[in-house]
């Protein structure tokens, strides 16, 4: 893979569920050689260091955990992801999955004023499709996708620069959805498979269509990897764990097609709670599997037809 700018932008936002941790995540991710994984493949790292969030007067609504703080978050993020989309790949160290409120349309916002359509690839046991309507939890981790396709139902969050089309989404992993946010997926034209679906066919030929589609389409191609899509016995340290998820190989395939895709533009990797860890295990996981979606592999190949 050619060598790129890779941006590190650490966000330890903690406030999209209630069990804490994650605000560890992007110090996590240092320790366990983020950078000096990356340079080893031949990119130039640059690390923004941790964000903080935008102050704001937002009052609290009932029912809805950290609402002020989130929005403060996401009104950070888009504002820094389309900043970094300007210096070169960025890689959002997380922080649970409310970090993507911002990083989505911030990106989006970003391919935009390129002219170019932003495509999104959601790694998840869940869809993350609810709004602050459906949502029973309250749990604002469970809504980014929603969002950023432009659903209604997310009042006090800022307007979204640029909305991601439903249809150019692909969410893989699936295997804890809730009835109302499958509800308004099937409303839309959203591509969501199931673990089922990567036990049938294999994760490739869910991937590889996507891919062609992006590529197709000249696209810009964000990846959101949740640490629970993993199986929760390679990845413990996440504190929604559903178990019956993605494998090692599975999840590091998924990697090395992107890779080889050549088509990603930015990563976010969430939902890392260091406290749960055993021995840095799923950091350091995590931190390989962002090795191979930018060139780290044993031989040179090509990608073989699957289709
Ligand atoms: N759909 C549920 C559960 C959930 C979503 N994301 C995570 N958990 N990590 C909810 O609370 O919205
Ligand atoms: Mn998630
Ligand atoms: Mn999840």
């Amino acid at each position: 893979m050619p060598s790129r700018h890779i941006v590190l932008v650490g966000a330890p936002l903690d406030c999209g569920k209630a069990r804490k941790g994650c605000l560890m995540g992007p110090d996590a991710y240092r320790i366990a050689g983020i950078s000096r994984a990356l340079t080893d493949l031949g990119h130039e790292v640059s690390d923004l260091g941790n964000l903080s969030p935008d102050s704001n007067d937002i009052p609290e609504r009932e029912g809805l955990v950290n609402l002020s703080e989130t929005i403060g978050w996401t009104t950070a993020l888009m504002r820094t992801a389309q900043e970094a989309m300007q210096q070169g790949l960025p890689i959002f160290l997380g922080g649970d999955h409310a970090l993507s409120l911002g990083t989505v349309p911030g990106v989006a916002a970003h391919a935009a004023q390129e002219g170019r359509p932003q495509f999104v690839l959601w790694l998840d046991a869940h869809s993350d499709f609810n709004t602050l309507e459906t949502t029973t939890s309250g749990n604002l981790h469970g809504t980014p996708l929603a969002y950023a396709t432009g659903q209604s139902g997310f009042d006090g969050f800022p307007d979204l620069p640029a909305i991601v089309p439903p249809g150019q989404t692909c969410i893989i992993g699936l295997r804890s959805v809730d009835l109302p946010e499958r509800a308004l997926m099937e409303q839309t034209d959203v591509r969501g498979y199931d673990m089922r679906a990567i036990d049938e066919s294999g994760v490739a030929a869910l991937l590889m269509p996507f891919l062609e589609d992006v590529a197709k389409a000249g696209g810009a191609l964000h990846v959101s990897l949740d640490v629970d899509f993993l199986d929760p016995t390679h990845a413990p340290a996440v504190g929604t764990t559903v178990p019956g998820g993605a494998t090692v190989r599975e999840a590091h395939l998924v990697m090395e097609l992107l890779c080889d895709s050549g088509l990603m533009t930015s990563l976010d990797l969430v939902e890392l709670n260091p406290m749960l860890d055993e021995r840095g295990r799923t950091a350091h996981l995590m931190v390989d599997l962002a090795a191979s979606a930018l060139g780290r592999r044993i031989f040179d190949r090509p990608t073989p037809r699957l289709m």
